[in-house]
This record gives C-alpha cells, sequence and structure tokens, in this order.
C-alpha cells in the first residue's frame, strides 16, 4: 500500500517511522511519502492561506498549492503503478472513523491524506478532487483538534495493522473488540501476565484453573460488564441473536432488558432507570 501525506509540519508525521507503522515501511509492505505544502507556494512568505470569503474568524488553505501538492503526488503514483486512489481528508466535520472503515480503507491500494490547519481547505479542492477519486471526510472523534496530522496517524495505525503481514499473528484482528461481524461488538475485559502476586494483589483464580470453558465464560461476562459500564450505547444496539443465555444472564444482573418497542429502531437493549431509595 503507498500513502502520501501533504502537510505543513511535515515532521508532525515522524511518527511513521517508528513501531508497527515503521516496521511496515521498512518491510516493503507500505511507502509511505510525506510532502511539505509550502513546497508549491510561489511566493516570498510561502503562504499557504487566506481570509475567509463571507468574513469570520480565522483563515482558510488556499486552493493553489493544495491542487499542485495533490496533482504531483497524483502523477508520482500513476507513474510508479500504484492503481486506484482514495483521498482521506481529516476533520471534525467529517464521517466517524471507525473500524469498519478502516478494513475498507486497508484493502485499497493508494491512500492520500489531505489534512488541514486553520478553519479547513477551500471546498473546491475536495470538489475537484471528487470528480476524479472516492473522497473520505473522516473525523476521529467528538472533540476538535488544532489540525489534521494527528488524525492522519490514528488512521494510519488502524489500517496499517490490518495489512497482510503486518501483524504477526492472523488471528488478532477476529477479536478486536470492533471488528465487523463480531457476534457482538464488546468491549475487552482486562488482561494478566506473570507475576502471580504483585503488591499485594493477585490473579482471578479462574484464570488459573486451566479450565477453557470457565475461562471464556468469565472473560465474556467482564466483556459485557465492561461495556455496559463505558458503552451502554453497545449493548443497545446488539441484537438478541448476538447473545447466548449465559450473556443474558449477565446482562440481567446488570440491569439490561429486552426492549420489544425499541427494536423497530435498532435499540434491542434497555436499562430500566435505577429506583432511588
Ligand atoms: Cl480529523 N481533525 C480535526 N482538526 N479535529 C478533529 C478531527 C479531525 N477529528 C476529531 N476532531
Amino acid at each position: 500500500m503507498r500513502l502520501d501525506v501533504v502537510t505543513i509540519f511535515p515532521e508532525y508525521l515522524d511518527p511513521l517511522n517508528v513501531s508497527l507503522v515503521g516496521k511496515a515501511r521498512a518491510s516493503g509492505r507500505l511507502d509511505v511519502q510525506v510532502h511539505d505544502l509550502r513546497e508549491w507556494t510561489y511566493d516570498r512568505h510561502n503562504t499557504v492561506d487566506d481570509t475567509p470569503y463571507g468574513g469570520g474568524p480565522g483563515m482558510v488553505m488556499k486552493t493553489g498549492p493544495w491542487g499542485d501538492a495533490l496533482d504531483s503526488a497524483l502523477a508520482d503514483g500513476y507513474e510508479r503503478g500504484f492503481g486506484r486512489p482514495a483521498l482521506i481528508v481529516p476533520t471534525p466535520s467529517g464521517r466517524p472513523f471507525t473500524q469498519e472503515l478502516a478494513v475498507e480503507l486497508s484493502e485499497r491500494p493508494w491512500l492520500i491524506f489531505a489534512p488541514a490547519r486553520y478553519e479547513g481547505i477551500d471546498r473546491r479542492v475536495v470538489d475537484e478532487y471528487a470528480t476524479r477519486m472516492p473522497v473520505y471526510e473522516v473525523s476521529i472523534g467528538d472533540y476538535v483538534l488544532a489540525g489534521g496530522e494527528a488524525a492522519v496517524l490514528v488512521v494510519t495505525e488502524a489500517v496499517a495493522r490490518l495489512l497482510p503481514g503486518v501483524l504477526g499473528n492472523a488471528e488478532s484482528h477476529r477479536d478486536d473488540s470492533f471488528a465487523p461481524g463480531a457476534m457482538a461488538n464488546l468491549l475487552e475485559g482486562p488482561v494478566y501476565t506473570k507475576p502471580p502476586l504483585w503488591r499485594g494483589r493477585d490473579i482471578p483464580d479462574v484464570l488459573l484453573s486451566g479450565h477453557h470453558g470457565k475461562i471464556a465464560r468469565w472473560r465474556r461476562d467482564q466483556a459485557l460488564t465492561r461495556t455496559s459500564a463505558h458503552r451502554p450505547d453497545l449493548i443497545e444496539r446488539c441484537a438478541p441473536a448476538a447473545f447466548d443465555k449465559k450473556d443474558r444472564e449477565m446482562l440481567s444482573i446488570l440491569g439490561w432488558a429486552p426492549d420489544p418497542e425499541g427494536a423497530a429502531h435498532g435499540r434491542f437493549w434497555r436499562r430500566p432507570p435505577a429506583v432511588e431509595e
């Protein structure tokens, strides 16, 4: 897979040389090209932004440098035969970046990232490239960053670990909390390793029992408990078929009940509010 990143802060992408993504690059599974947007400016001050039409606060990134930078990255990738590119535009107004989207992007041969600073990029840039290739405007969560570079790192790491041969163990993805098509998208529970006693804290007995069935059940109950506490929205959306009898017992203990009315709207479970004494 080829990744291009066009940015005014190339050094912000230095972490792409480290760890899993760095190894994927070193092994040739990932070709990363970081480009300095200011190389496509022709004035003394290397201007990449200007005031917004219609007024208002902040600055908007100019069409010219983006168009020239993207054309240059595209020409290089086409010349080297990378196939069909997709443009990724990180923005807080994008669609949520999910594991499902990470899987979709990991199946593409070539991703071009256009992270913005300031109030964003002149809309005509996205509209122009959308006539030539798929464009994904993505947000990594409900908070506002000063620029899209950190989101590029997030998306790249989520995608790179899905590439064939990047994570040693092919089984690793199937267990991911948000793996598409998983029986139920539950958060993973706690994990432990040696030593068996640390600062007076021991390991749950069941994990030392050697009883694989009981261990699997305990892990499942921990996942249900954690998901119920941190992401009740994930429980609400689980179809009844996602849960076995023991799951439903645990959900009942956690205060969950089937919601026959909600089922029409994709809310299969509800937790009646606790009654105060
Ligand atoms: Cl992708 N960019 C910015 N600037 N802020 C964000 C974001 C992206 N996702 C969440 N907040």
